[in-house]
């Protein structure tokens, strides 16, 4: 027996990049919905491009995404068609709170995600709920400043109780932040930030990063207030960063630059700021307000589980200028090398299944709690045929060895783990590079980068495939 019989097998998406309906049934508008599509989504995900409404120049892809918003019915039913056990989706904040600072929340923005869980319970798929993926009402950002100011923790209180009230039966899995991590490379599209010249970005940031955590704890601590069920996670893009070479100072910058993941996860975890962080603050003069009582929250409500994103491991030196970077427009702003060694994918992503097992590994030496992972897949350009059909096996040869390894992780090396949900298993917008084109799927959808085509759903070849994993419970891999 490889897998527990409850280990949770399924799929992830963020409704950002697949509903559409931006403007549908009071939605209010939000910084996901006006990342452009083009040369300047780079600038305008990283905060440095002021983009709060849409303008004529640009393509907007969120504004369509799939359309799930109208065809969630039929999607659903192609999940609980190959089986799963879960679906991790996560809620449009300004379909509750439109405007974010409202007092009541929009009945028909609960009503919405009311009627998607009961259809995925419907198939006896668990729903896994990430609370922001990214989102964040463009209200909040324009009077607020976002997460930069106190003010938005009790607006994120405010959705938590909302949400925890009632989908109370419904929903026992919930996410507080999708990827808390990649707030550093793209702060506008992950959490609403914008910078003005001038002002100081790195301490900003990190205040955000505080109000975060605490709103994470908050979350945790309602949850569990309101249904002793919940169990609540926290979630990051994870990786672990190789040492270019054998040398001490690439194996420490290797380090180093996990460190400034792991962060996260060691204060929503461990319940405590870590102490390189604290010296790296104290170095760098960044000075986080906290009110009474937020380390207190902090240590107090620590992540029940521990979930992450891995797409591919990571690399680092001690001299990252000498080498090639890590190829991809979010990474291009970190300082990743590629790795040598490994293949790429057509998007340029490094390709490690092995790495996952490490991957897994590491972080549950590090916080000995349970698991999940709930990225993990392969964004390629699909050739349909006349009909739709997409002959995938690029994308199964993928998957099974990362499962393979997963299984590893999971039987020679008893990391806990609590189920696996692949990125995007239908064909949704890309969060890097605005693109349609980059697919994930096991259902492909006839759309293109700039919104053309009929919305049609496929199974590709992948579909009985991931069918046939799950029935077996990971047995039949082949
Ligand atoms: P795409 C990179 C860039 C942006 C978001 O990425 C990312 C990453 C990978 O770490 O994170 C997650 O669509 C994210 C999803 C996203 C997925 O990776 O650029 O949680 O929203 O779609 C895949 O290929």
């Amino acid at each position: 027996m490889a897998f527990d019989k409850n280990f949770l097998w399924g799929g992830a998406t963020a409704a950002n990049q697949c509903e559409g309906g931006f403007d549908k049934d009071g939605r209010g508008l939000a910084n996901v919905d006006v990342c452009p599509i083009g040369e300047d989504r780079i600038k305008v995900i990283s905060g440095k491009m002021k983009m709060f409404d849409f303008d004529d120049k640009h393509y907007y892809p969120a504004k369509l995404g799939i359309d799930m918003y109208n065809h969630y019915k039929e999607d659903i039913k192609l999940f609980g068609e190959m089986g799963f056990k879960v679906y991790r989706l996560s809620i449009a904040w300004s379909r509750i709170f439109p405007k974010g600072d409202e007092d009541r929340p929009n009945e028909e923005g609960l009503k919405f995600y009311e009627d998607v869980f009961k259809e995925c319970l419907k198939y006896n798929i668990k729903p896994l709920v990430t609370i922001t993926h990214f989102d964040c009402p463009i209200h909040l950002t324009k009077e607020y400043g976002s997460w930069k100011n106190r003010k938005i923790v009790k607006f994120y209180e405010n959705l938590c109780h909302a949400i925890f009230n009632r989908y109370k039966g419904l929903v026992e899995y919930w996410i507080t932040f999708n990827e808390i991590n990649a707030i550093l490379h793209a702060p506008f599209m992950v959490a609403g930030l914008y910078f003005e010249d001038g002002e100081n970005v790195e301490q900003l940031k990190y205040q955000a990063i505080h109000h975060q955590f605490v709103a994470s704890a908050l979350a945790t601590k309602i949850a569990h207030e309101v249904d002793p069920n919940n169990k609540v996670g926290c979630m990051f893009a994870a990786g672990t960063y190789y040492p270019y070479s054998s040398e001490p100072e690439d194996v420490f910058a290797a380090q180093q630059r996990g460190n400034m993941s792991y962060f996260f996860i060691d204060v929503q975890s461990r319940g405590k700021y870590p102490n390189y962080m604290l010296k790296k603050f104290e170095r760098e003069n960044i000075n986080i307000i906290m009110e009474d009582g937020d380390l207190e929250l902090i240590e107090k409500y620590t992540a029940d589980f521990i979930s992450f994103s891995y797409y591919r491991s990571r690399c680092a030196s001690g001299d990252p200028s000498k080498y090639e970077k890590d190829q991809d427009s979010v990474s291009n702003i970190a300082l990743d090398i590629k790795n040598p060694v490994l293949k790429q994918t057509e998007f340029g992503w490094t390709i490690d299944p092995l790495g996952l097992r490490v991957t897994l590994n590491d972080i549950y030496n590090r916080y000995q709690k349970p698991l999940f992972i709930v990225e993990n897949g392969l964004g390629a350009y699909d050739k349909p045929d006349e009909n739709g059909y997409v002959e995938d096996d690029y994308r199964i040869d993928y998957l099974r060895d990362h499962i393979k390894h997963m299984r590893d992780a999971v039987v020679l090396d008893g990391v806990e783990l609590w189920g696996y949900t692949t990125w995007g298993p239908i064909d949704l917008v890309s969060a890097g590079s605005g693109e349609m084109s980059k697919r994930y799927g096991f259902i492909y959808v006839d759309r293109d980068d700039f919104g053309k085509g009929t919305l049609k759903r496929t199974k590709k070849k992948s579909f009985e495939w991931y069918k046939k994993v799950i029935a077996s419970n990971g047995e039949d891999l082949d």
